[in-house]
């Protein structure tokens, strides 16, 4: 397979300036007829016109009306070449056929549930019909749908519905009309048996917009989260950006079978069921969150993304970046702004920092891609929002707004890049951001060393900043959020010896390889508070003893780094112990990590849930990626010896926190939530220590919670216990909930995550499960992608669970590309482990790029991990 280069992009030949598409639903054959307006772009050029298409099946073609004969185009596997056309605009009409029913791949046109539905991003249309599939690329549509009535009583697609009607044949139709020009990856249809779950929203400039939620008949009871998160977007989107909704209709349709999240096609998303439906005793809080915050990024992307859209597939960060950020922001209004950046850091540094780290890594724009569904990255999303969030930092809020009314201003309705989107945060401010241009062109993850000295003679302190620079590379321009503490653990109000006024918190600009500064008027030797509100997506090394960490972890203002002193303190205490265990040495926890602990746990004023996240360690796969080479067993062992000392060292008080928030009645408000993380936490760690009276706790917990949030946390507690109870529970709650695929789905991932040594057996046992089917997406993830993070049964000694996560691939690799090649990039990181794993790693890559038929997608991944 070839490569495509960004700094190939052209222009298109032609424009496509409308296109009006009747669909013909048949349980056989769907008939997809087109009729274009295409338009060159320059007069009297003499190019062919080359037209994507996929799987489909040409059975007519007519130019201004006239049929064309075979010798006058050509058709091969991806392609529709017509090499002599008007030089002036014409129509062309196309009439092709395609078997959504045989459609396991999940993009273009395909069934889920028995109903019809669409995904297009980022290159699905051409899957549809025959189109210059490419996002500059932006024409008018209107659908017409027709189907059986009956089966089909709902036919949606993008825009206004404008016409209806029915036929004799028991068929009916439905005509669509979307006024906005758009990408062809923001075309959606739907037809099927749905149920509606409607409201309405009166944008603030008076205009009453109609907001439904589609759904299957038997998820009605589950949509009024969904709706009502809808509705707080929509109003965010107004008061912090001025953004209002423009068509009279917005459609959410949950599908039970889909590749991601949701899809933001224009006035119709298509969403992953799972990130719609939710009451309380089928959906976490985690759930409840995720629903309000990708219903959030979805309709952001009205404005960053299909109003304004990317001019080309490199370009992807500047509407997903945006938008992640966006939507980022809106949680942090939403819920708590510190528990929020703790979340979304613990994702960049588990999942980007990792990419960066991998044969796979490249910077959030990429210079080249084989199969650009391999580019819907962590590096892409969230470092691209990490980057927009750079802006505001240096910018400020209002410097920030000024830059994005004058994008929109500069952009609306265009087919832009990322420079457009950087030249309008410079011009709008009048900055100069061309050094920041660094941060869309070089990959990995940029390391800043810092040093401190303190001169007690002028009171002054200064910080040190070194970059570490890469061959080839050039050094970052960087904001670093600083604070000072003094030994009361009070900030120790600031000012640069070039400024007159002072702050708690200042932002020094990182533009040069090496950089010092000086506070002024310090009255003794501070504790630095680095990186505040984890302020540049970096690794920066600042050397300190674990009496200052617990200092921080106890004191720090800033909600976020009291979080990271804690990590950084355990993560020094797991590392020690690691050292003591390969030296066979006696494992003794050190008290002063387990009294910072207690005192956390004795905290009266911190909010329960940054409680809970300063109560939980960092993972395996976190601390095995601080590691030169990962320590499986080790690392496993060690922290599984922590958790435990931290249970038996704290038991009187996990118990009391857990009696103390147990009885809080549900609700969705962030206190009870709070409780709710914190009473699970703390019967995580009661659990632990595996005895009569704690799996009796966990199994109450079981038994009499109301939500789901206390059910699965029992559960997972229990499938890690050594008795009976474990078996009980997982019968029972397979019982309760076998009809709801979206709870079964959690019922597999509860004993994928067991860290139990006979896991992969479980696991492989659950494959050949009644309820489990490879080709259902969420099910496939949650058991095999749960698996593949519990690093040390995955990473199991005899090679086992490798070789069936490579069957997997195998089969999936046929069934649905874009999955096998996600569940294939678990072996990017092979060359991090012993060469022992390496090789049997290694041995399970070479099996998979020897294969006959491999997809693009996975060739992409497999070629680079083993170069
Ligand atoms: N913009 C959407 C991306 C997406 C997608 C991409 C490739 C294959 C399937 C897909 N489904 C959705 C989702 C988003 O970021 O909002
Ligand atoms: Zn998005």
């Amino acid at each position: 397979p070839q490569a495509i280069y960004r700094k190939d992009y052209h222009q298109p030949d032609f424009f496509i300036e409308s296109i009006d598409l009747h669909f013909s639903l048949d349980e056989d054959v769907t008939l997809v007829h087109s009729q274009m307006v295409i338009r060159p772009r320059t007069t009297n050029q003499t190019v062919p016109l080359v037209l994507q298409g996929e799987s489909l099946v040409l059975k007519n073609l007519k130019l201004n009306g006239q049929v064309l004969n075979t010798h006058d185009y050509q058709v091969d596997k991806i392609h529709l070449t017509i090499p002599t056309v008007p030089t002036q605009s014409f129509t062309l009409e196309t009439i092709v056929e395609i078997k959504p029913q045989e459609n396991t791949a999940l993009t273009g046109l395909y069934k889920s549930s028995g109903n019809y539905c669409t995904q297009c991003e980022a290159e699905g249309f051409r899957r549809i019909t025959y189109f210059l599939d490419r996002p500059d690329v932006m024409a008018r549509y209107t659908t017409t749908i027709v189907a059986d009535k009956n089966r089909y009583p709902v036919l949606l697609s993008n825009g206004n519905r404008v016409e209806y009607g029915e036929l004799t044949d028991g068929r009916h139709w439905v005509k669509w009309a979307d006024p906005f020009p758009k990408p062809s990856y923001l075309f959606a249809l739907v037809a099927g048996n749905l149920h509606c779950h409607g409201g309405k929203f009166v944008t603030r400039s008076g205009r009453e917009v109609r907001l439904e939620i589609w759904v299957e008949p038997q998820n009605h009871d589950q949509c009024e989260h969904a709706l009502q998160s809808l509705a707080k977007a929509m109003r965010w989107d107004e008061e912090r950006f001025g953004l209002e909704y423009d068509l009279d209709i917005y459609m959410i349709v949950a599908v039970s079978d889909f590749n991601m999240g949701a899809m933001e096609n224009k006035g119709l998303n298509v969403f992953n069921a799972k990130f719609v439906l939710c009451r309380p005793d089928t959906a976490t809080d985690d759930d409840y969150e995720n629903i309000e915050a990708v219903i959030a990024h979805e309709y952001f992307h009205n404005w960053t993304g299909n109003r304004v859209t990317c001019r080309d597939w490199f370009q992807l960060t500047l509407k997903e970046g945006l938008t992640v950020f966006r939507d980022q922001s809106f949680t942090e209004e939403m819920t708590s702004a510190a528990v929020k950046r703790i979340q979304d850091v613990r994702i960049l540094r588990t999942s980007q920092f990792a990419e960066d780290q991998s044969p796979m890594a490249h910077p959030i724009r990429p210079e080249s891609y084989i199969e650009m569904n391999n580019f819907y990255t962590v590096t892409v999303y969230n470092k691209g929002a990490e980057v927009i969030r750079l802006y505001q930092t240096l910018l400020g809020k209002d410097g920030f707004r000024r830059g994005m009314d004058l994008y929109f201003q500069r952009h609306d309705g265009q087919a832009v890049t990322c420079d457009d989107f950087r030249a309008a945060m410079a011009d709008a401010n009048k900055m100069d951001l061309s050094q920041f241009e660094r941060w869309y062109d070089q990959a990995g993850t940029p390391v800043v060393d810092v040093l401190g000295t303190y001169n007690a003679l002028e009171k002054t302190y200064s910080l040190t900043l070194r970059q570490q620079i890469p061959a080839n590379l050039q050094a970052w321009h960087i904001p670093i959020a600083v604070g000072l503490l003094g030994k009361n653990g009070q900030d120790l109000p600031l000012q640069l010896a070039t400024e007159t006024n002072s702050n708690r918190t200042c932002i020094i600009e990182l533009r040069e390889v090496e950089q010092t500064v000086t506070f002024v008027n310090i009255p003794e030797a501070p504790i630095p508070s680095l990186l505040r509100h984890f302020s540049a997506p970096i690794k920066l090394n600042f050397s300190r003893q674990r009496e200052e960490l617990a200092f921080l972890m106890a004191h720090d203002s800033d909600p976020f780094n009291r979080w990271e002193a804690g990590q950084q303190l355990a993560q020094q205490v797991i590392f020690d112990l690691l050292a003591d265990w390969q030296a066979d040495k006696p494992l003794q926890l050190d008290p002063l990590f387990s009294n910072a602990v207690l005192k956390i746990l004795q905290d009266t004023q911190l909010e329960g849930s940054i409680k809970a996240l300063m109560l939980t360690l960092p993972t395996e796969g976190f601390l095995g990626q601080q590691q030169a080479e990962v320590a499986v067993e080790g690392l496993f062992t060690v922290r599984q010896f922590v958790l435990q000392q931290l249970a038996q060292d704290h038991y009187t008080q996990w118990l009391t926190i857990y009696k103390a928030n147990h009885h809080t009645p549900y609700s969705n408000e962030a206190s009870a939530i709070a409780c709710r993380r914190l009473k699970n936490v703390a019967l995580h760690y009661l659990c632990r220590l595996d005895t009569a009276e704690t799996t009796a706790l966990a199994e109450q917990q079981f038994t009499q919670s109301d939500n789901m949030t206390d059910q699965q946390s029992a559960l997972s507690c229990l499938v890690n216990t050594t008795g009976t109870a474990k078996t009980i529970a997982l019968t029972r709650f397979y019982t309760q909930w076998k009809e709801n695929p979206l709870v079964l789905d959690k019922w597999f991932s509860v004993q994928a995550m067991s860290y139990l040594p006979d896991t992969f057996e479980n696991v492989q046992a659950l494959l050949q499960h009644s309820d489990f089917n490879l080709k259902n997406p969420n099910r496939a993830r949650s058991l095999l992608a749960v698996f593949s993070q519990n690093q040390a049964q995955f990473h199991r000694a005899d090679g086992l669970a490798y070789q069936l996560q490579a069957d997997i691939v195998l089969q999936l690799n046929t069934l649905n590309p874009q999955i096998a090649s996600r569940f294939v990039s678990v072996f990017n990181h092979w060359r991090r482990f012993d060469p022992a794993r390496q090789a049997l790693m290694q041995t399970q890559l070479t099996r998979i790029i020897q294969h006959p038929d491999l997809s693009k997608d996975v060739y992409e991944v497999v070629s680079k991990s083993l170069n």
